[in-house]
């Protein structure tokens, strides 16, 4: 354990804020939030960085087109930015805005730097120019389009003040050599070096052809190339010109994608150099998430939100799969599928279910108090043994950013306690004395590998984690604040009263949880279809709202709700569907004509006492295959608690069949 309090500063990518994240943004905000919770429960005093870039043509073009100011389209973004890692419980200790005072005069401070140092001098510049990525293209694919996004380029011809990036070649590849952890991964730092031996040409670092930018003082009308503008904000995050008094300069890491490793680990290191001042210690660049084999994009439609896949299995189960199912560092391919099976088997029936079973024990035996252990026997030692192994593991896998091993060490303790139960058995052991006793040893040991499984697992998945440690020593214990240095088998205290048991995975259908998150995803990607459908049940208590669209107010006005169709139904036949254990198949009279619809009740509706019902329903809503099962319309419920109990909606006077709610 750090022995004061050493200081640990993280970054993510300050995204743009041309469109809403999706889950390539999402994985890298996780990693660095598990990155975050990890330091602080080594002693460290972290502080983790993330932010909007919200300069440059792509801001510019997305407002004309919403026919707003820049500047409050670029304020709603980042807003909407926020409100998502928020509700995502992804809350970073500095969230910076390019648009931010502090920022702006970083980024002139920076300059002047550079200039007095010797480094700027003013040029010309003609080039093609990708406008999507902000940068100038070389070495153009046919047909002029840029080799990285494929969309046309532009040729660009301006007076520019020129940042002298050709001075820093030596001293780059003398600091690759001197640190060569700068670079991470290996693969990735041999490329860089490759690329920074090829050569480099100098950088123009300002623009007149852009208005939204940040002015060059003096030189109107020069504002400031984004790039040079957006890699300023990790150290405008953190005190900018007063960076030594925050003390968190230099980054300890910057977490990014390895589509900008080049802006971070050639010309951040060079600005930094040519400013001389501290050099961030570590550039981590991990793949991509893609879909379909193709990186997500907007444009493409091949995006995956995350906000969908939360209201369905919780925050803990998107971190686990992003860390687990992935190397950090290599490309991933995103399937529901897979999320959903590795949700069931990992998380469910894994960890989950350990918890449920060891809580269940324990308040049957013992009354809900953890047991005194008796005589061990060698298969409890093997198993202690197991687990306060894994603790050096874990922790070391951690350290090495290896999230996906440290997560396997993690599950495969949770597996051999698995096996203990089903060798010991201890619902089979008898009331006598020493049956008794072997009974408190076995859940002891089992409520012991619980504690320590948890404490290990808290940086990915802090929510269920947290329940866990709130059952085994009541409310007391803050998981996220206990040092895992100090953690060791055996702290287990009995007599520890149990706290309340709080569901942490119900297990889903497959099928229909992909449909669901299918559905939800399709609704917040088409923002002009009314945000009504019913959301999923909530399992880990995030929010369910829809992020707002780029342009569109949180509020919907009247028209947009007039769009919607609700009328009294009656139910008239409700039977169940082979195969899908939450599901009811119904025949509901709208008035009009009598129509199928399925809905998601089944765990909570006898289908008999549905008969003669009335519910409203959404009638113009377009029908859809649930389960194979053909579903016209919507019945709508509120959804009630942790779990979304659904709760159908219905009437307290007798009501016409096919009357319209307005
Ligand atoms: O590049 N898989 O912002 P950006 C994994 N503003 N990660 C992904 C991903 C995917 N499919 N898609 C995006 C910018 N990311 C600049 C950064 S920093 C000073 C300025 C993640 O909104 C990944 O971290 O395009 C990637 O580097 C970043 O989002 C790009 O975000």
């Amino acid at each position: 354990m750090a022995e004061k309090k050493e200081k640990f500063y993280i970054t993510t990518p300050i995204y743009y804020t041309n469109g809403m994240p999706h889950i390539g943004h999402t994985y890298t905000t996780i990693v660095a939030d598990t990155l975050r919770r990890y330091k602080k429960m080594r002693g460290y005093d972290v502080v983790m960085t993330t932010g909007t870039d919200e300069h440059g043509v792509n801001v510019e073009r997305a407002a004309k087109k919403a026919d707003i100011p820049e500047s409050e389209f670029v304020a709603r973004m980042a807003e909407a930015w926020k409100k998502l890692w928020d509700d995502l419980g992804l809350t970073a200790d500095e969230f910076v805005r390019t648009t931010d005072l502090k920022h702006v005069r970083a980024v002139q401070w920076l300059f002047k730097l550079c200039k007095e140092n010797g480094y700027v001098y003013k040029g010309h510049y003609t080039g093609l120019y990708c406008i999507y990525d902000n940068a100038y293209v070389s070495e153009p694919k046919p047909g002029n389009l840029c080799p990285d996004c494929d969309r046309p380029l532009e040729t660009v011809t301006e007076e520019n003040y020129f940042f002298k990036l050709s001075a820093f070649q030596k001293p780059l590849l003398d600091f690759y050599k001197k640190f060569p952890d700068f670079i991470q991964p290996e693969t990735r730092r041999n490329e860089i070096i490759s690329f920074v031996e090829g050569g480099l040409k100098d950088l123009s670092i300002t623009r007149t052809t852009i208005r939204w930018g940040i002015p060059v003082p003096g030189e109107e009308p020069h504002v400031f190339y984004v790039w040079f503008d957006a890699l300023t904000a990790y150290l405008s995050a953190v005190g900018g010109p007063d960076y030594e008094k925050r003390g968190m300069w230099p980054a300890d890491v910057h977490l990014v994608g390895k589509d900008i490793i080049r802006f971070h680990t050639v010309y951040w290191p060079a600005f930094l150099m040519a400013a001389m001042l501290p050099l961030p210690k570590q550039v981590w660049a991990h793949g991509w998430f893609l879909m379909d084999a193709a990186k997500m994009s907007k444009s493409k439609g091949n995006v995956v939100l995350p906000r969908p896949i939360v209201n369905m299995l919780g925050m803990d189960a998107l971190r686990y799969f992003l860390l687990r199912e992935v190397v950090f560092g290599q490309d991933g391919n995103f399937s529901y599928d897979a999320l959903v099976t590795r949700y069931n088997s990992d998380l469910a029936n894994g960890l989950g279910n350990l918890a449920s079973r060891t809580a269940a024990m324990l308040e049957k035996n013992f009354a809900g108090v953890v047991p005194k252990p008796g005589a061990r026997l060698p298969q409890d030692d093997a198993l202690a043994k197991e687990a306060q192994n894994a603790i050096g593991e874990v922790l070391e896998r951690y350290d090495r950013f290896e999230f996906a091993r440290a997560l396997e060490a993690i599950w495969a303790v949770i597996a051999a306690a698995d096996k203990y139960l089903t060798t010991e058995q201890p619902w089979a052991l008898g009331e006598g004395p020493d049956e008794q006793s072997r009974k408190a040893t076995i859940l002891w040991t089992t409520a012991e590998l619980l504690r320590i499984v948890s404490a290990l697992a808290h940086p990915v998945l802090p929510e269920s984690t947290g329940k866990i440690w709130a059952l085994l020593g009541g409310q007391a214990v803050n998981i996220s604040a206990t040092p895992l240095d100090g953690l060791r088998w055996g702290q287990l205290a009995p007599g520890t009263k149990l706290g309340r048991f709080q569901a942490l995975f119900p297990r889903v259908e497959k099928t229909e949880a992909v449909e669901r998150i299918e559905a939800m995803a399709n609704e917040e990607l088409n923002p002009t279809q009314p945000p009504v459908a019913a959301p999923a049940p909530t399992t880990a208590g995030a929010a369910a709202t829809p992020a707002p669209a780029a342009a569109a107010p949180e509020k919907i006005g009247i028209e947009d709700f007039t769009k919607v169709e609700m009328r009294v139904g009656q139910i008239k036949t409700a039977e169940r569907i082979v195969g899908a254990d939450k599901l009811l198949k119904l025949t509901v009279d709208i008035g009009t004509e009598i129509r199928q619809i399925c809905a998601g009740i089944a765990q909570y509706y006898e289908p008999e006492a549905l008969i003669g019902r009335k519910v409203a329903v959404v009638v113009n809503l377009a029908p859809r295959k649930l389960r194979g099962v053909e579903s016209n319309g919507m019945i709508i419920a509120a959804s009630v608690g942790p779990e979304g109990r659904p709760v159908l909606a219905g009437f307290h006077e007798d009501v016409e069949v096919g009357s319209r709610l307005k």
